[in-house]
């Protein structure tokens, strides 16, 4: 069977003042050491690696509302969201691009920038957290829990005017989302979710309905008919901490990487997959074996996004050999 994806797009986004933890910044460093490359090859698929945007820092940046970084995070997020614009405009159809984080502030600027190019993409947020406090709701006043509170046109109302906000106007509607593998809401972020009837599956939905119906509804309710680009915005703290301990805020109870394979299989059975966000693996957390084990992870989540899979793969070019 031939790839789905001719070519594989890689941008590195190194952020790391989303939370308070130093050593995220390393992901994109970590996860293009991984192997990943060998298995793009294998495959017979194109590699276009587009470096690691540079990230900036803005001084003087008080928090605002409690909100830390106010400045650069704006600042960051236009600028990411630019590269991914001129990346997918650059791109060809048959083709998948990977934004390796960094932490999950990356995905203010990544959403805003795909859906200024697929108006009608779909979101699914796979992630241990809900990520959609807004700052006034945020008991950390860390960005890497609010991304969505400015991206989601229903949030705007309860989101308190900040100028350097100003450009990165909401893209994405909340019935346009699926949250998966959810197990520790704040209690603004669950008001929101049960407020606005929000498609989310959380740990005890998965062991109730198992992986499989889980990833079928989510689907079915964001995307029926496979019609829509899809944006998978894979958080690695989704997976259970003995699968990725290396994260800042890992919960324990989460998917198994056999459910998180599972998912990025079935999402790249779509046909739809078109842009992938890994964020909030810490490779300096933790031992190294731990490390290797967490980056591993992101890894195997990440090719079979791109079409590997478990079962093994025949690259393009492959000859079976035969006796003289
Ligand atoms: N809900 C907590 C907060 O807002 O601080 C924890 C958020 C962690 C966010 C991680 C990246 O998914
Ligand atoms: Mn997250
Ligand atoms: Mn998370």
């Amino acid at each position: 069977r031939e790839p789905l994806y001719k070519q594989v797009g890689i941008i590195g986004f190194p952020t790391n003042l989303g939370q308070p933890n130093s050593g995220v910044q390393m992901g994109p460093r970590a996860i293009r050491r991984s192997g990943l490359f060998e298995s793009i090859e294998a495959m017979g698929i194109e590699l276009v690696d587009y470096g690691d945007m540079r990230v900036t820092e803005v001084f003087p940046d008080p928090p605002k509302f409690g909100l830390r970084h106010p400045r650069t995070h704006a600042e960051n997020a236009m600028n990411i969201s630019q590269s991914l614009q001129v990346a997918l405009n650059h791109q060809g159809k048959e083709n998948i691009l990977f934004c390796i984080g960094g932490d999950h502030s990356v995905s203010l600027g990544t959403v805003h920038g795909h859906a200024q190019v697929n108006k009608d993409m779909v979101l699914l947020w796979i992630d241990a957290h809900a990520d959609c406090n807004t700052c006034l709701t945020s008991g950390s006043g860390n960005v890497h829990g609010m991304p969505l509170s400015f991206l989601i046109n229903e949030l705007q109302e309860f989101v308190p005017r900040m100028e350097e906000f100003d450009e990165l106007r909401p893209c994405i509607s909340f019935k346009d989302i699926a949250f998966i593998g959810l197990r520790d809401i704040d209690p603004g972020e669950r008001y929101l979710l049960e407020k606005f009837g929000v498609t989310y599956y959380g740990m005890q939905e998965v062991d109730h309905l198992g992986i499989q119906e889980v990833v079928r509804r989510s689907l079915q309710e964001v995307n029926p008919g496979f019609k829509r680009p899809i944006h998978l915005s894979f958080d690695i703290d989704s997976l259970d901490p003995g699968f990725a301990k290396c994260t800042g805020t890992p919960v324990p109870a989460g998917l198994t990487l056999r459910e998180g394979l599972y998912i990025a299989e079935e999402v790249h059975r779509t046909g739809c997959l078109k842009v992938v966000d890994l964020v909030e693996v810490n490779p300096d957390l933790g031992d190294p074996a731990q490390s290797e084990v967490t980056v591993n992870a992101a890894k195997e989540v990440i090719r079979a996004c791109f079409g590997w899979q478990r079962a093994g793969i025949v690259p393009s070019n492959y000859q079976i050999p035969m006796p003289a």
